[in-house]
C-alpha cells in the first residue's frame, strides 16, 4: 500500500469520534436507502403501512393478549418498538398469534415478516431451517414446573412421572436428554396446543411440564392454587431468544437486529420513554447517535433518524420492557442484567 493510502487508512480507523476524518470529511453522504439494494420485506411492511408479527398463542410474560384483547408482552413491545422504528407509530402492527408447530412455515411462506414468540436461536434451526435470528434480547433456560409432592425438591425426584410438552419446541429434546443423562423414566406427553397442556398439567393428567422458566413462572400464577405447584430449581438447557425473520433479505434482518440491540443501548445510557425527550438535547455523543441527533443511523437503516426516539418513546428500554411485563411474574432479572452490572446483556458498539 502507498503511504498516502495508508496514512488515509489510519485516519479512518484512529479519528477521535465525533470529529470526522479527513476521508470521511470528503466522502459523499451517507447512501440513500435506495442505493443499499432492494429490501422486499421492508417495502411491503411500507406499502401495507404495518407490519405483521408472528407471537405465541399466550406465552405469560412475552405475548398474551389481556383482558380486551389487546397483545402484551416483552415480545409485543419488541414489535411495537419496531413498528415506531419503522414506521413511526407502535400501532402499526398486526400480531398473529402460532403454535410453536406452525411459526416457522409462517415465517417461511412469508404470512409475517418477522417472528417475535418466545423462540431459542439453535444451531439446526439457523443453518436447516432458512431462518435468520436477529438479536439475542432475552437469555432463559428450561425447567419443570412440577405438581407439588412430598419430599420432590429436584428434577431427579421425577422419576416416573408423566412430563406434558409443546410438539416442535425444543423442549421436546431436553425432556428426553435429562431422563437419559440422569437415567430415569420420564413418560414425555406431547401435544400441539398450550391449552390443552395447561389443562392436562391443572386436572393431574401429567405431573410436570417442561418449559422455559420465565414462562414457567408466570404458567404458575395462572394454575388454580399457584402453590399446589413448585418450580424446581434445575435450569436444563441454554434457550436465548431472538427474534427471527426468514433468509434472503439482508436488509430487513439488519433493521429488526438493530433496534433490538437500540433497546439494550438505551438502558445502558439511561434513556427512558420517560427522559426521551430530555434526552435529545443531550451532549453525550453515544446518546446523540442513539436518538439520531448525530451519525445518520436511520438513514444508513434506510429508515428515519429519529427510529429509536419513537421505539424508546413507545416501548421504552430493555429494562422497561422487562419491568413491564416479566418482573410482575416474580422472575428476576438473572443473567439479563446489563454487561456493566454482570449480567450478559450486551449490545455491540453504536459507532
Ligand atoms: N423456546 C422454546 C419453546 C417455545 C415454545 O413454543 N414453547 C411452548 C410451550 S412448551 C409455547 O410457548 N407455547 C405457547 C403457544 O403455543 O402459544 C423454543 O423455541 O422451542
Amino acid at each position: 500500500m502507498k503511504l498516502h493510502a495508508l496514512l488515509a487508512a489510519a485516519a479512518l480507523a484512529c479519528a477521535p469520534l465525533g470529529a470526522p476524518s479527513p476521508a470521511l470529511a470528503q466522502a459523499p453522504a451517507a447512501p440513500a436507502p435506495a442505493a443499499r439494494g432492494a429490501s422486499p420485506v421492508f417495502d411491503a411492511v411500507r406499502a401495507r403501512d404495518h407490519i405483521r408479527c408472528g407471537v405465541s398463542q399466550g406465552t405469560p410474560g412475552f405475548s398474551v393478549p389481556d383482558g380486551q384483547g389487546v397483545w402484551r408482552g416483552f415480545d409485543v413491545d419488541f414489535c411495537r418498538a419496531l413498528a415506531a422504528a419503522v414506521l413511526g407509530d407502535p400501532n402499526k402492527v398486526r400480531f398473529q398469534p402460532y403454535s410453536a408447530q406452525q411459526r416457522f412455515t409462517a415465517l417461511q411462506s412469508g404470512e409475517i415478516d418477522v417472528l417475535a414468540r418466545n423462540t431459542t436461536y439453535t444451531f439446526q434451526r439457523d443453518i436447516q431451517l432458512g431462518l435468520e435470528y436477529g438479536a439475542i434480547l432475552y437469555y432463559d433456560g428450561a425447567g419443570f414446573l412440577a405438581r407439588r409432592q412430598p419430599g420432590l425438591t429436584n428434577a431427579r425426584g421425577l422419576d416416573g412421572a408423566t412430563v406434558c410438552v409443546q410438539t416442535g419446541t425444543t423442549n421436546e429434546l431436553i425432556v428426553a436428554d435429562f431422563a437419559r443423562a440422569n437415567r430415569i423414566r420420564l413418560q414425555p406427553l406431547v401435544m400441539q396446543n398450550l391449552e390443552e397442556i395447561l389443562q392436562a398439567l391443572f386436572s393431574g393428567r401429567c405431573d410436570a411440564m417442561n418449559w422455559d422458566r420465565a414462562a414457567l413462572a408466570g404458567t404458575r400464577l395462572r394454575a388454580p392454587r399457584p402453590d399446589d405447584y413448585v418450580l424446581l430449581p434445575e435450569v436444563l438447557s441454554k434457550e436465548p431468544y431472538s427474534p427471527v425473520v426468514a433468509q434472503g433479505d439482508v436488509r430487513w434482518l439488519e433493521i429488526v437486529r438493530w433496534v433490538g440491540f437500540a433497546l439494550i443501548e438505551a438502558e445502558e445510557n439511561g434513556v427512558t420513554s420517560a427522559n426521551v425527550d430530555e434526552m435529545l438535547r443531550s451532549p453525550d455523543p453515544q446518546v446523540q447517535r442513539l436518538l439520531g441527533v448525530s451519525g445518520g443511523f436511520g438513514q444508513m437503516l434506510g429508515i428515519d433518524n429519529r427510529w429509536m426516539y419513537s421505539a424508546i418513546k413507545a416501548s421504552g428500554n430493555w429494562g422497561e420492557i422487562f419491568e413491564r411485563n416479566l418482573a410482575p411474574l416474580g422472575i428476576d432479572r438473572g443473567i439479563n442484567r446489563l454487561w456493566s452490572q454482570g449480567g450478559t446483556l450486551y449490545a455491540p458498539a453504536f459507532r
